[in-house]
């Protein structure tokens, strides 16, 4: 009788959004879960706690800046499969640190995937390139052959890892692999990105606790789906007998404007009597549009979005509207009021204060 070998899989960046919702994923198709995270002066695990996985997920502290902690991941988990989706994510951050975007985001990705090509090249690799890369966009739709033209310190250093992949792959034979994902959002997605500040804000101002919502650019347009759904594109690409590249969206594409339309709808209210604009929020380079052509992942890994842009914006809407009130009736506890608790568990807007 054959035995099947269990699979091993690394995440970095294991406690943001996408991290814990593939972590989920993979555990819950047997395989055993390295996540990674950073040493910070309060814990973070809140999204791995909210799936209920935080036990299931061997956490390794590590850090992209630090060499040595790379090459100690792979001699201790030994993975068949590494996927690489720590990065400052924040395209607006990066204006304000340039340097730690290319060092984070750029050459944190070389440092990966050079350990890898020395000390575990059987190792399967995989890269979270971004829609961003496409920036100021030169073909509508965007596919895998669209030319780059980055408009923001990330989106720069997110073209270089992308390259780097590609250039590893080709010159040192590894299977190494990137998803170009278009913006991809959830009840779990951090609170500085437009989608959830719009539906985190549309609940609370229908609750009474928040009066206005300031907002940058609202006409720009993205291409919006659901995380749950792109988790798997990623697993599937890794997957395929060959290593190639894929875009990974819905093929629709969304103003800002638009999406706040709607989530205040979904708690009836009109936008309009509540949002204002701030050049605080606007960047110093915009991109405009992003739409993206899913052709090739529909075809070659069977992949589709199961989510549209409407039944996104209510999952995010109900999630936040739940949460202030659980928040408000004493059985939640905002996250980021975790330190004024005393408590032996690391409290979050996910936990569930009468557990
Ligand atoms: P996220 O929620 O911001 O998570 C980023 C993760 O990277 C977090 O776990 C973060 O740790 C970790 N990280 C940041 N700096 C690090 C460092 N110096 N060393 C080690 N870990 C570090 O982002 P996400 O939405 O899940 O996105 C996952 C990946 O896909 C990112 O690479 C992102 O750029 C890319 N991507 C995202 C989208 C999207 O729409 N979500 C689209 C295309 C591509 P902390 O928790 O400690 O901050
Ligand atoms: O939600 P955003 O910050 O996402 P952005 O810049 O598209 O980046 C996200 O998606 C990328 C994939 O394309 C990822 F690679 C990246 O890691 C990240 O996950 O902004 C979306 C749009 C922008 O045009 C921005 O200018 O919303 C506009 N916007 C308008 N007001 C705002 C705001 N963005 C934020 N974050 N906050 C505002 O108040």
């Amino acid at each position: 009788m054959k035995i099947r070998k269990q699979k091993t899989a690394v995440i970095t960046g294991v406690t943001g959004q996408d991290g814990a919702y593939l972590a989920k994923f993979l555990i819950e198709k047997g395989y055993k879960v390295y996540g990674t995270y950073r040493r910070l002066s309060t814990p973070n695990f809140w999204r791995l706690q909210s799936l209920g996985i935080q036990d299931q997920v061997d956490l390794i502290p590590f850090d992209l800046l630090d060499q040595s902690s790379i090459s100690g991941l792979f001699k201790k988990a030994k993975p068949d499969e590494f996927y690489n989706l720590a990065a400052q994510s924040f395209v607006g951050a990066s204006f304000d640190q340039p340097i730690g975007a290319g060092e984070i985001t750029g050459l944190g990705t070389t440092r990966i995937i050079d350990t890898l090509s020395t000390l575990s090249p059987h190792t399967k690799f995989y890269q979270a390139s971004s829609s961003e890369m496409y920036g100021k966009v030169q073909e509508i739709p965007q596919t895998e052959t669209t030319p780059f033209y980055p408009r923001s310190p990330y989106a720069a250093a997110k073209v270089y890892a992308h390259w780097i992949t590609v250039n590893y792959r080709e010159a040192y034979d590894i299977f190494a692999c990137c998803g170009i994902l278009f913006n991809h959002e959830s009840e779990m997605r951090g609170l500085e990105f437009v989608t959830r500040k719009i539906t985190n804000a549309a609940a609370r101002i229908k609750l009474g606790l928040q009066k206005k919502l300031v907002l940058g650019n609202v006409e720009s347009k993205r291409d919006w789906g659901y995380a749950v759904d792109y988790v798997k594109a990623m697993w599937k690409i890794i997957q395929q007998s060959k290593p190639d590249d894929y875009v990974v969206a819905t093929g629709e594409t969304h103003s800002v404007r638009e999406f706040a339309r709607l989530a205040f709808e979904e708690v009836d209210l009109n936008y309009e009597d509540y949002i204002v604009t701030d050049k605080v929020f606007m960047r110093p380079a915009e991109v405009d549009i992003l739409i993206g052509d899913p052709s090739k992942a529909k075809e070659q890994l069977k992949w589709e979005p199961t989510v549209g842009f409407k039944e996104l914006i209510k999952i995010m809407v109900q999630a936040d509207l739940t949460n202030w009130k659980k928040i408000l009736d004493g059985k939640l506890i905002p996250w980021d009021a975790m330190h004024y608790y005393d408590t032996e568990k690391p409290l979050s807007l996910h936990y569930e204060a009468d557990r």
